[in-house]
């Protein structure tokens, strides 16, 4: 079977960008992949984290995964630093990676321009990332399209290793959702829903509560208009439409024949109802797996176990092809 590799940081509340842009396919995809999708905890320290709040992230974040619906018998749910290869590739890949690749990456800029003090670790980000899909020999890679350029850099780094110390990875495909693939906040939608950003009334949370998920749609920016125009259509409708027809799987023509002319408040209900409905049997199996600590942490050991000797054999390679000490 092909290779699968994804993950998520376990920092904030998961959204529903995280779920329709990347866990939702993961789900689908792991039937005709082999998968291991990560907790990416690594990833999440390139900007402070409160450390007991990281460690408790971690594990919300993997119940999560289950709670959607990964399957932990056919896919490997692992916690990216418990498997050591991740941080030692990046390592060996960092020794080829021009720092100017890096500095033009967007969510560096993005996320550098927020900070006092840059960690070297925040411009290190995208090759940790390519440690983390070339460990595995990744055919594909389901994200979100924010993360499409750190998909390139990826292919490019593998490329670059490839010509200086012979073929040696596997070249990585970027796996976008036809909808979904870019949620925009709910209270500006000209800006992508992500974690970082605080507002209340920016994303929806997989674990939020009916009431809450209703309130922060009724409260969603629309324009100026009244009813929904195809021929005219502002962001935030746009973006309300997306998330219902990732919701419900309706097609375009479904989706043209409901909505045309509807008013913007009658549209506000309809997606928050998709909105609950879809999340509801993902809150119902989070609070099971949750009652069980010790079943989620055997998933995680056990995911680990299996995946590591395929990662440690890829370190061994690239070692071997570098010329460094393996005994
Ligand atoms: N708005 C989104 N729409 C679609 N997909 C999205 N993803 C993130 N936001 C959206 C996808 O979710 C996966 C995990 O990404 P992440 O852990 O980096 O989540 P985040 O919300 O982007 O987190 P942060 O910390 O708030 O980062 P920034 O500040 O970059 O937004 C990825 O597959 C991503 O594409």
């Amino acid at each position: 079977k092909p290779r699968v590799l994804s993950g998520i940081q376990p920092t904030g509340s998961l959204h529903i960008g995280n779920y329709l842009g990347a866990l939702k396919n993961w789900v689908r995809m792991q039937h005709d992949y082999e998968c291991v999708f990560c907790i990416v905890d690594l990833h999440a320290i390139t900007l402070y984290q409160e450390p007991a709040e990281l460690r408790r992230k971690i594990e919300q974040t993997a119940a999560i995964f289950l709670a959607a619906g990964i399957d932990p018998r056919i896919s490997s749910v692992v916690v990216q630093s418990t498997v050591a290869a991740h941080a030692e590739l990046c390592w060996l890949l960092t020794c080829v990676t021009p720092i100017g690749w890096l500095e033009r990456m967007t969510q560096y800029k993005d996320k550098s321009a927020k900070q006092e003090s840059i960690s070297d670790g925040l411009l290190q980000y995208p090759v940790l990332m390519a440690a983390d899909i070339l460990l595995y020999k990744a055919n594909a890679v389901p994200v979100g399209d924010d993360q499409s350029q750190h998909l390139e850099l990826t292919r490019d780094l593998a490329q670059r290793f490839n010509a200086q110390y012979g073929d040696t990875f596997v070249m990585p495909e970027t796996k976008l959702p036809s909808v979904g693939a870019r949620i925009m906040g709910l209270d500006d939608p000209t800006k992508k829903m992500s974690k970082s950003e605080t507002g209340s009334g920016h994303a929806i949370a997989l674990l939020d509560e009916p009431s809450v998920i209703r309130k922060k749609l009724m409260r969603a920016t629309t324009d100026s208009g009244t009813g929904v125009d195809f021929d005219n259509m502002g962001a935030g409708v746009a973006n309300l439409l997306a998330i219902h027809q990732s919701f419900t799987g309706w097609t375009d023509d479904q989706i043209r024949n409901h909505f045309a002319g509807l008013r913007y408040g009658d549209l506000k209900k309809t997606v928050a109802e998709a909105v609950v409905a879809g999340l509801e049997p993902i809150q119902q199996r989070y609070k099971e797996i949750t009652a069980d600590p010790a079943y989620l942490k055997g998933v995680l050991r056990e995911a680990a176990e299996r995946v590591a000797p395929v990662a440690n054999d890829t370190v061994r390679l690239v070692k071997q092809r570098m010329g460094i000490y393996t005994d």
